[in-house]
């Protein structure tokens, strides 16, 4: 019940007064309403964003990967009880796309994060799967908007599957967090490289009982790895940490990573850039995605897409002159 959508019609300045007082539920609601596809669901959703937007921009934004039993959630709820302490308001939003399991892992990350989900100064929100993968970058980057807009000073954005999530995630936040198991390389495999290349921050948990020499061994392999690998920021060299998320070894360090991170950014300019660069490129995903949507949906293109694509396969015709017919019968011009 409390997360039913928005009664259509009410006030979106009431609500967003509701969400910039903090109040969990309001905002807990405007996220599903960013969630949701209807029509006249998103054309509130867009108002609301609107009129929060100068509200936003204050926190700073972390994504977190890793493989699967890694120790991300339990990472999450011992860091985020951390910032608590020291004064902070966390929401954690977790990112799914293409999955087509059920909430089994997801609750799972619920029971895990109770600790942190129980506290005020928490918000924890897990994604729907088996959306499309464009509607959930945009739904996570207007859920983030709208956490900042309730006053959250460090929002944090989980990954869950695999795949495509680690760049899409990467590109919606300022840090990001790579979150290892205390394993030699070839239990890594799963692991893309591409990814170890967009860490800003490598933790090799578990570092605690008969693990610790195992993660400190690996941290320090991927010390030296790294030196090979051009870090994403020339003003931040990727730390490694040999951390433990279940006693919090480590954890304090991370807190100052963070702030350093920050620091370092700012004073480059590279923090302003990148969020501006993001949002570019966002702004051309949206276009890309719509028209795209738009493009499939014309029943001129509709009716012949099938035909057009069996054309491709079987080399009966170039991909380029087929799209080339697409596009003009769905720009309503005469084929050549
Ligand atoms: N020994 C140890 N176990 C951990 C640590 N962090 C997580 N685990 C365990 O590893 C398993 C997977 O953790 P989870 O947080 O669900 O991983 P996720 O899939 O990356 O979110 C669970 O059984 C955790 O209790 C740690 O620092 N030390
Ligand atoms: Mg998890």
């Amino acid at each position: 019940m409390s997360n039913a959508p928005l009664a259509p019609g009410l006030a979106i300045d009431a609500i967003a007064a509701r969400v910039r007082r903090g109040e969990r539920r309001a905002l807990a609601r405007a996220v599903t309403l960013v969630e949701s596809t209807r029509a006249d669901h998103r054309r509130a959703a867009e108002a609301l964003i609107e009129t929060l937007l100068p509200a936003t921009g204050g926190a700073t934004r972390i994504g977190i990967t890793g493989p699967p039993g890694a120790g991300k959630s339990t990472f999450i709820e011992r860091f985020g009880l951390q910032g608590i302490a020291r004064g902070c308001r966390i929401a954690v939003l977790a990112v799914d796309p293409g999955s087509k399991r059920g909430g089994g892992a997801i609750l799972g990350d619920k029971t895990r994060m109770a600790d942190l989900g129980r506290a005020p100064e928490a918000f924890i929100r897990p994604s729907s799967a088996g959306a499309q993968p464009g509607g959930v970058a945009r739904r996570t980057r207007e859920a983030i908007l709208l956490c900042e807009a309730a006053g959250f000073d460090i929002i944090i954005v989980e990954t869950i599957g695999a795949g495509q999530s680690e760049t899409t995630v990467a590109e919606m936040v300022d840090m990001f967090l790579l979150i290892l198991p205390p394993a030699a390389g070839d239990e890594l495999q799963g692991l893309k490289r591409g990814i170890v290349e967009l860490a800003d921050l490598i933790l090799v948990n578990k570092a605690d009982g008969a693990l610790i020499d195992h993660a400190r061994r690996a941290a320090a392999d991927y010390a030296n790895a790294l030196r090979l690998i051009r870090p994403p920021h020339p003003e931040w060299p990727v730390q490694v940490r040999a951390v433990s998320a279940l006693t919090g070894d480590g954890i304090a360090a991370v807190w100052e990573d963070v702030a350093r991170f920050r620091e370092a950014l700012q004073a480059s300019g590279a923090w302003t850039r990148q969020r501006a660069e993001q949002a570019r490129h966002a702004l051309w995903a949206e276009i890309g995605d719509a028209l795209l949507e738009r493009f499939r949906a014309a029943p001129p293109v509709a009716t012949r897409l099938a035909a057009a694509e069996c054309d491709v396969t079987a080399g009966r015709r170039t991909p380029a002159a087929a799209a080339r017919l697409l596009l003009a019968l769905f720009l309503g011009e005469t084929p050549e």
